[in-house]
């Protein structure tokens, strides 16, 4: 068993992060590093690496439920327009292998986020 990564232990409580929505099945917290004024973070709490993996090894309907649970954590929160970023792979700027979708807002352009 690899060591458990840092959305794991935001997860399990055992760092703080401000949690903008929670289900049984996704967690979303604020960005520790905002890129925009509004900057999210959407994980699912079942771990796959990368949005590659996760759907070879859970298949499109976790992909499709990912992108669903960014789209009411954005409800949640009052957002209308913003901008869903998946980085894949290090090569695409991901950091942190636990597949998550970034939420932009609040910022006409928003910056890349890697
Ligand atoms: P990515 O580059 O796509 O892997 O994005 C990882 C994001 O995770 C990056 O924008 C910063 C954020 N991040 C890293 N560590 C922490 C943390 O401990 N707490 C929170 N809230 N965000 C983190």
């Amino acid at each position: 068993m690899s060591e458990k990564g840092v959305f794991q232990k935001i997860i399990d409580g055992e760092i703080p992060a401000e949690r903008v929505y929670e289900d049984e099945e996704y967690l979303a917290f604020k960005d520790i590093a905002p890129k925009a004024p509004v900057h999210f973070l959407v994980i699912s709490k079942k771990h796959s690496p990368r949005l590659d993996e996760m759907l070879d090894a859970e298949g499109p309907e976790a992909v499709g439920g990912l992108m669903a649970a960014a789209v009411r954590t954005a409800r949640h929160n009052g957002l209308t327009d913003y901008r869903l970023v998946i980085n894949v792979g290090p090569g695409a700027g991901q950091e942190v292998f636990h597949t998550h979708v970034h939420i932009l807002a609040g910022r006409e352009k928003p910056l890349p986020v890697s």
